[in-house]
């Protein structure tokens, strides 16, 4: 018998590969360990008999030659094919293991005779790939259910750990016939009644760390019930709230605190971070479950791994552009347009007596002389109230107050001198060299 299998917990990327390797491997069988994501379970409730799934406990894996293992290749996450496994290592030649995966390698991996693993957003992809090279035909049902397998591990390509070739793969299922106004009907989570009743504890739970990279945020939860799905409720809040990385960490009752977690920041390496914890998972989403230790617990110890794992931010000081040039109160106006002119700058810092006493831009002076007040003093139309930054303070602080009140040049002070300036351009070079967050 050929066995194609997945996760525990079967997600559209896992079903999607599953349903993609059996056109590769014709007469195979899929096989789940019983357990299916919510949106997977109601897909299924209607394709159920266009693709079929069986139970693993209901198969006889010792007729197993050939183990297909898709979207994962930890063994711990493979208990349902176990058997298998203890097989391969007595009698090597009793099977073939083949793994196909996106997830970055641990200890725990299977041991297989051939690897299909490439740090692309969606396993699917890297079938969908194979089936296009083979020149496989596939219906709009396929092209659909893969594009979903695409959408929800690379979250519509938006997710940081997407690559084109994701890309590539879907508009290659596009013209296939994937019915794009399905999507959302499987893609979003319904969530019921206990799902959003714990969505709304868990916003008003959530609370900031310190800034590392990123902007992180940890909401701890008791709940006295269990919803369908964490995931879910996870999931919904992290596009919620404004956070590169939210950490969910929820008690249930039986003691065991289930921490998901999910970054859109590689500054945050979530799957390293839980694995720490207990679990595992990739750079952008994972999970980790803590028994027997209280949630206050399980918080300072997610906090420590955070500490340690975080790359630290860069501060404004390795950024600002110094030394500042200047003007003073008394300066004409069109002694200053000259001279921005002459400097290439948008705008500048207004001092007297060796202090910041406000901001004038290039717009200012030019509404200025349109409006005849050009023989005018700078300190005519400076603004006063300005907002500054402080050498040391993390890169991503200063991008925030830069978005939020919508300034183009941050003074930046040490004490009340001023000792630089971080312009539109010096931070539009540190977002997209290094892209961050
Ligand atoms: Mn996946």
């Amino acid at each position: 018998m050929k066995l194609i299998t997945s996760h525990e917990s079967t997600d559209f990327d896992a079903l999607a590969s599953c349903v993609g390797l059996q056109k590769l491997f014709p007469d195979s069988v899929i096989g789940v360990s019983g357990g299916f994501s919510p949106n997977v379970h109601q897909y299924l409730a209607i394709h159920g008999d266009r693709f079929r799934t069986q139970r693993c406990q209901d198969l006889d894996l010792s007729q197993v030659d050939l183990l297909i293992v898709t979207d994962v290749r930890r063994r711990s996450r493979l208990t349902h094919v176990e058997p298998v496994f203890e097989r391969a290592a007595r009698n090597p030649r009793s099977v073939r293991i083949l793994v196909w995966d996106h997830h970055p390698s641990t200890a725990d991996d299977v041991h297989a005779d051939e690897e299909h693993v490439q740090p692309v957003g969606s396993v699917t992809t890297l079938i969908v790939e194979e089936l296009r090279a083979r020149g496989a035909e596939i219906d709009r049902e396929e092209a659909t259910l893969f594009s979903l397998g695409i959408h929800e591990d690379t979250g519509s390509l938006a997710y940081a750990r997407s690559s084109s070739r994701d890309a590539t793969a879907l508009a290659w299922l596009m013209g296939q016939g994937a019915q794009l106004g399905l999507l959302q009907r499987f893609l979003r989570p319904r969530l019921d009644a206990v799902e959003r009743d714990l969505l709304v504890r868990l916003l008003g739970a959530v609370h900031d760390l310190p800034r590392f990279g990123a902007s992180i945020g940890i909401a701890p939860l008791e709940t006295a019930e269990v919803p369908p799905s964490l995931a879910d409720v996870s999931a919904e809040a992290f596009r919620l709230l404004p956070h590169d990385a939210l950490f969910c960490a929820y008690r249930l009752p039986n003691g065991k605190t289930h921490v998901i977690g999910r970054a859109q920041a590689s500054a945050v390496p979530v799957g390293a971070i839980l694995q720490e914890l207990g679990g595992g998972g990739h750079a952008g989403a994972g999970s980790a479950v803590v028994r027997d230790a209280p949630l206050d617990q399980v918080v300072g110890l997610l906090h420590a791994v955070v500490e340690r794992r975080c790359r630290r931010p860069q501060v404004v000081r390795e950024l600002m552009s110094s030394p500042v040039r200047t003007v003073t109160p008394e300066m004409p106006l069109s002694e200053l347009a000259h001279s921005l002119e002459e400097w290439g700058h948008t705008g500048a810092p207004v001092i007297r007596d060796g202090k910041l006493v406000g901001m004038i831009s290039r717009r200012d002076v030019e509404r200025a002389q349109r409006e005849g007040r050009g023989s005018l003093a700078v300190s005519s139309c400076m603004a006063h109230q300005v907002r500054t930054v402080g050498p040391d303070a993390p890169l991503p602080e200063a991008l925030d107050q830069m978005q939020a009140y919508n300034i183009g040049r941050l003074p930046v002070l040490d004490g009340a001198r001023i000792i630089g300036i971080l312009s539109r351009e010096d931070v539009l070079g540190y977002l997209y060299e290094e892209s961050p967050c």
